[in-house]
């Protein structure tokens, strides 16, 4: 590895610019168009767009494969003349009428068959963008009382998936991105620790690896940075989704570090001390903007997120490890602890 230090690239996905609706109250600010975000990327500081199958072909379902292809192919243009990259592509299975008990594990034949069909859409659009990072969240898949499905033939129906698309496409990798709740009441993978349990049980597992998001973890009761060092230690983190979370509720994506500053400088450690980023791995984001924000200042979180992380990787590259390791082996880990606060704080 050489000792340049690594120029971090981020990424973010047009849903985090939104308008701001809630389980509660309607949208407050008028949308954005796919054009107009797209013209946001480079000078929020971004280079990377994270898609999902209908950013790039609006109702997808509808369309032809000539059609899909045709759009895809106009978007890529359209991205190319930006100087930006499709960072990955997911399919949006959670929001047709065919996916409502699930999408790889609905108890319906029929709707697993259109999940499937739908993600190799998918991965046609991804073979026009140039993208070889193909993104599941199964955000379905799981059940909101137990006894509707068998949770060990879940696994072998999302198995079963994995091993189709791997078999579709010789050169896409998967991404999986576990959640443990929300939609569902309990997800089928909640864990990266699942997601690469499946990842090692499929039929390529070079090219199945996962997608850590900060609040997702959080909202599985645990530490981030230990879940992205778990991947990092199986060469498996290939993306991130950096945001922070206030305790266990709904999914928050609030902006990255807003809620606890030390966590996030441990998942920027643990980033950079295991050289996160050399392969070409974005930094991604998934942040929502506040409700209470005005549409034409409604990219602040997208800023500051970014920002918050260069600050924190500051921290992480002038700790003084000299001190940290005189602190740990005098196993001094209260000095240690007042340490990185005091640098935390600048002081
Ligand atoms: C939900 C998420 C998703 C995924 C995205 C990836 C809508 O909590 O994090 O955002 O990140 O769908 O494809
Ligand atoms: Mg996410």
């Amino acid at each position: 590895m050489s000792n340049s230090p690594t120029e971090y690239r981020f990424s973010f996905g047009p849903w985090n610019i939104h308008e701001g609706a809630d389980p509660f109250g309607p949208p407050v600010r008028e949308s954005y168009s796919f054009d107009e975000k797209v013209d946001f990327y480079r000078d929020l500081g971004f280079l990377g767009i994270q898609f999902h199958d209908d950013d790039v072909v609006p109702d997808i379902d509808e369309k032809t494969h000539a059609q899909l292809i045709s759009r895809a192919k106009s978007v890529k243009t359209q991205i190319d003349n930006h100087g930006l990259t499709a960072e990955v592509i997911a399919p949006r299975l959670w929001e047709s009428s065919l996916t409502i008990d699930g999408a790889f594990t609905s108890n319906s034949a029929k709707e697993r068959q259109y999940a499937l069909e739908r993600s190799k859409r998918c991965v046609d659009i991804a073979n026009v963008l140039e993208c070889k990072n193909f993104v599941l969240w199964l955000a379905r898949e799981g059940t909101y009382i137990r006894e509707t499905k068998s949770s060990s033939d879940a696994v072998g129906q999302l198995l079963d998936a994995i091993n189709a698309l791997l078999d579709y496409d010789p050169e896409i990798r998967i991404l999986i991105e576990p959640k443990p709740n929300e939609p569902m009441d309990i997800a089928y993978i909640p864990t990266i620790g699942h997601a690469i349990g499946l990842a090692y049980a499929s039929a390529d597992s070079d090219r199945v690896g996962g997608l850590i998001e900060s609040a997702h973890a959080i909202l599985a009761g645990l530490e981030p940075s230990d879940e992205m060092g778990y991947a990092l230690y199986h060469n498996k983190l290939w993306s991130v989704h950096l945001n922070d979370q206030n305790g266990l509720k709904f999914d928050q994506d609030k902006a990255f570090g807003s809620a606890n500053l030390r966590r996030a400088f441990n998942q920027v450690r643990v980033l950079e001390e295991n050289g996160y980023g050399r392969n070409g791995e974005y930094i991604g984001l998934d942040v929502k903007v506040m409700r209470t924000q005005p549409r034409d200042i409604s990219t602040k979180h997208l800023l500051s997120s970014r920002r918050t992380f260069l600050n924190l990787l500051e921290k992480v590259r002038t700790l003084d490890r000299k001190v940290e390791q005189e602190f740990i082996a005098a196993r001094d880990y209260e000095g240690l602890d007042f340490y990185i606060l005091e640098h935390l704080l600048g002081k």
